[in-house]
């Protein structure tokens, strides 16, 4: 039995930021973009949450619903600064530790000598630590796996911890929504409500076979999961699928010869930012996204040719913005160019080159 804790600051950026400027500390901030720029929030603090402001609003629209809502600026470098604190502080626990992002991560502290090896007194070290020592919250999931951990550290959000011990797990997920299981968005649960399955106790009584009828591989997981069981191992190294740049612009494109002409240094930051982790994969895949003014958005990808053109080729990508642009030829608010990424080192090929 493993014990895997999660570990999420509270309104991470806003959080940051109301500890730089004290005076802050109790205002409804939020961190984003200007609503002059049609910008859009990152995050707000739970004093702005009050008024309905959200994750990726319009900033326009979150001062309409918060009219005294303080809007500042991103600081990447302070909060990836905060980051490697936070991180240190988890290797003073934990050998195993999975980040997500900035201000999430799994650890795995199953063989822990630390607090006579509980999970939850460690939890609790760790939110103590990090309070006093960064001068923010974090809110922490204990659990048996990685699925019931992340759902733990929502529960008693913010600054807040919660255990499900294992003789605990059948009963909590009995009531759990199935809205709360990673990858179960608006779509697939709609399509398990009009199954009659609305929590995790009802989607124990669908059969896996049915499951996998209707929902592919994804079907299996589900089973499992709903029954409170997850096997996958806390990773210390992840492996990236993509990579990608997008940009919102100040002014809506108004039609493709405009969309072409802005994709040039996009597809110049993607080259700048593949260097950084062109060691350890290859690109597959080109990929586009559009994101139209009426937020409809849509992707078109190719595979990478193997004739030797650039992974960059402009021209490439050019084609694929031409083709993908007249599913709803309307105007652009947002454009995206990315690439689909496989491993160099993947098992497949050290077996290859083992023969
Ligand atoms: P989250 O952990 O999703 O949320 P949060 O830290 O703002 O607040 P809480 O967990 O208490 O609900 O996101 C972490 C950071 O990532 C967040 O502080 C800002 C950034 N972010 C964005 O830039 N855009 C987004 O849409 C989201 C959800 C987060």
């Amino acid at each position: 039995m493993r014990k895997i804790l999660h570990i999420d600051a509270d309104s991470f950026y806003a959080s940051v930021e109301a500890r730089e400027d004290p005076t802050l500390l109790g205002r409804p901030i939020a961190v984003g973009g200007s609503a002059q720029r049609r910008g859009v929030i990152a995050t707000s603090s739970y004093e702005a949450r009050k008024f309905g402001v959200r994750s990726a609003m319009a900033s326009s629209r979150a001062l309409t619903l918060c009219p005294d809502l303080i809007i500042l600026a991103p600081r990447f470098e302070l909060y990836r600064e905060v980051s490697g604190q936070m991180q240190r502080i988890f290797r003073g626990y934990a050998d195993l530790i999975e980040p997500l992002s900035l201000d999430e991560a799994f650890l795995d502290v199953t063989g822990s000598d630390c607090c006579n090896g509980s999970a939850t007194l460690i939890a609790q070290e760790i939110r103590q630590r990090i309070k006093n020592e960064l001068q923010i919250t974090v809110s922490a999931g204990v659990a048996p796996n990685k699925f019931l951990a992340k759902v733990a550290s929502d529960w008693n959000k913010p600054d807040g911890v919660f255990t499900i011990p294992p003789d605990q797990v059948a009963d909590f997920v009995l009531d759990l929504p199935v809205s709360k299981i990673n990858g179960v968005g608006k779509v697939t649960a709609k399509n398990l409500a009009a199954m009659g399955v609305v929590t995790c106790g009802d989607l124990q009584r669908v059969l896996v076979a049915d499951l996998a009828k209707r929902f592919g591989k994804y079907g299996r997981r589900l089973s499992e999961v709903a029954r409170g069981v997850d096997d996958r191992p806390v990773q210390s190294w992840r492996i990236r699928k993509s990579i990608s740049v997008e940009n919102t612009y100040a002014e809506d494109i108004a039609n493709l010869v405009g969309v072409l002409a802005a994709l040039d240094p996009l597809i110049e930051e993607l080259e700048r930012r593949f260097t950084k982790v062109e060691k350890s994969y290859f690109p597959t895949k080109r990929f586009v996204k559009i994101k139209y003014r009426d937020f409809s958005q849509t992707t078109l990808e190719q595979s990478v040719g193997s004739s030797g053109e650039s992974w960059f080729d402009s021209e490439q990508f050019r084609q694929l913005m031409a083709a993908a642009w007249p599913r709803g030829a309307k105007p652009v608010r947002l454009l995206g160019a990315g690439l689909r990424l496989q491993p160099l080192r993947s098992k497949e090929q050290a077996q290859l080159s083992l023969f």
